[in-house]
Order: structure tokens, then sequence, then C-alpha cells
């Protein structure tokens, strides 16, 4: 099953660190909006008061160390909390929900950048969120180079998962690419390295469409 089923949609926003996803939000809620669509806006890890407290565990660097197992654990365990109390609730309440990441970045993080096994990551999410799959993702594409160059301009203090090497996160996008050319039903690759002007309307654009496919409007 997908959100398919029920009046909203589930949209994921993936990419690297920097790709620009967290400014897309914004953008997609108010296109949204102004289609007449309640939008539940949420983010990964958290989104709740209890996932923002395992988000915390899990990006604050400290002096004890987290293994990839043991980070893969407490996404899942931040996303069913974020499941059970913010993402299901709305979706049955026929709203939509924007998600700035979900779990195609534990496949590319964990799975990929960590070397957590894909059969771990697929029993987690199954069990975790069997067949509800995002019905749209909008994977934001940029050079790995421009991504941190971005992100560092922005913070000077890098968490647990920025503090990766230039390797990691060539790995992380690899994943997420292969992951879109595997579904391009569910993906649009949006290229980031455009003008943030540009990649907000292709992603207005993206999530305007399905909202036409839903109301059986052509697109
Ligand atoms: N993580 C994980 O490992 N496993 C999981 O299962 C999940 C998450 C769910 C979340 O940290 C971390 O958790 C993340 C993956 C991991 N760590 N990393 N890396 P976060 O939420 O703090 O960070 P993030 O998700 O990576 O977001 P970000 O660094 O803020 O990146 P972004 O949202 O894609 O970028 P942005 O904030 O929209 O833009 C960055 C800057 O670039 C900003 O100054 C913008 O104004 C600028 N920008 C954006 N787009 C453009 C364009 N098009 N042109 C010019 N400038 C632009």
């Amino acid at each position: 099953m997908t959100a398919a089923n029920a009046a909203g949609k589930f949209v994921t926003l993936e990419g690297i660190e920097g790709a620009g996803k967290s400014s897309l939000v914004t953008a997609i809620v108010g296109a949204l909006e102004r289609a007449g669509h309640v939008v539940c806006a949420t983010r990964e890890p958290g989104g709740t008061t209890l996932a923002e407290r395992v988000r915390q565990i899990v990006l604050e660097p400290g002096p004890e160390t987290i293994s990839a197992t043991t980070e893969t654990l407490l996404m899942f365990a931040a996303r069913g909390i974020h499941l059970d109390n913010r993402i299901r609730p709305a979706l049955a309440a026929g709203e939509w929900v924007v998600c700035d990441r979900f779990t195609d970045a534990t496949r590319a993080y964990q799975g990929a950048g960590r070397g957590v096994s894909h059969g771990l990551i697929e029993a987690l999410a199954s069990s975790i969120h069997g067949d509800l799959q995002p019905d749209l993702t909008l994977l934001v594409d940029v050079p790995v180079e421009l991504g941190l160059a971005r992100a560092r301009q922005r913070q000077q203090v890098a968490d647990r998962i920025e503090a990766q090497t230039v390797a990691f996160f060539t790995r992380v996008r690899s994943c997420y690419l292969a992951l879109a050319a595997a579904d391009a039903k569910r993906y649009r690759v949006l290229d980031g390295t455009q003008s943030l002007e540009q990649v907000r309307a292709a992603a207005e654009r993206a999530v305007l469409e399905l909202a036409a496919t839903q109301r059986g409007l052509p697109t």
C-alpha cells in the first residue's frame, strides 16, 4: 500500500547534506496549501518530541561511540515513534505529509555509507513501516563537493554524520542515484546545482502533478 489509498499523499525529500532539501520544504508546503491541501511538514530523524530526543542522541557528537548497527536501530526507533504519532495519523486524516528524509536516508547513509547490511535495513523497514512507502520522493542531487561546501558555509560545527569523509558522501550519493534509477515511478531527481528558484519550481511542479493525478486531472 502507499498513501495513495488515502486522500493525502506521502512526499519525502532526500539528498546528501547541503543538497537543498530543507530549502524546498516551505515552497512545497506553500504550493500544496494554495492548491487547498492540508499539509504536515516534518523531518527525520525527529518530527515528534520523543523522536527529536532520539535525533539528539544519534546526531550530537559526544565521547561515546555509536556503531553503524546501533545508529541504524536508533534511526528506526525514531521512525517508529514518528510514524505512530505523526505520519500515520496525518495520512489517516487526509493530510499530505512532506518529510525531510525517510528510510531511503537509512539505505544511503547507514547502508551504503556505513556498510550496514541491506538485509537488516529491509527487515527493519518492513517491520517498522510495513508496506507504507512514499508516494513521491524528490531526490535533490548535487556533487558531493558542492553539498559539503554549502553545508559548511552555513554551520561551523559538524554533527556526527556531517563529520564523515568525501568518500562516505560519494557512496551515499551513488546509492541515492541507484535507488532512483531502480524506481523511476516513485523518484523525481532534481538538479540541485540549478538556482534555488529553478529547483523550487521543479519541486512544486512535481508535487502538483501528483496532486492532479490524485484528482484524475491531466498533468
Ligand atoms: N540521517 C541518517 O544518517 N539516516 C537516516 O535514516 C536519516 C537521517 C533519516 C540529518 O541532519 C542527518 O541525519 C543527515 C543524514 C542523517 N546528516 N547528514 N549529512 P540534518 O537534518 O541536520 O541535515 P541534512 O538533512 O543533511 O540537511 P542539510 O545539511 O540542512 O541539507 P539540505 O537540507 O539538503 O540543505 P539546505 O539547508 O536546504 O541548504 C543548504 C545551504 O545551501 C543553505 O544555505 C541554502 O540556502 C543553500 N542552497 C540550497 N539550495 C541552493 C541552490 N539551489 N543554490 C544555491 N544555494 C542553495
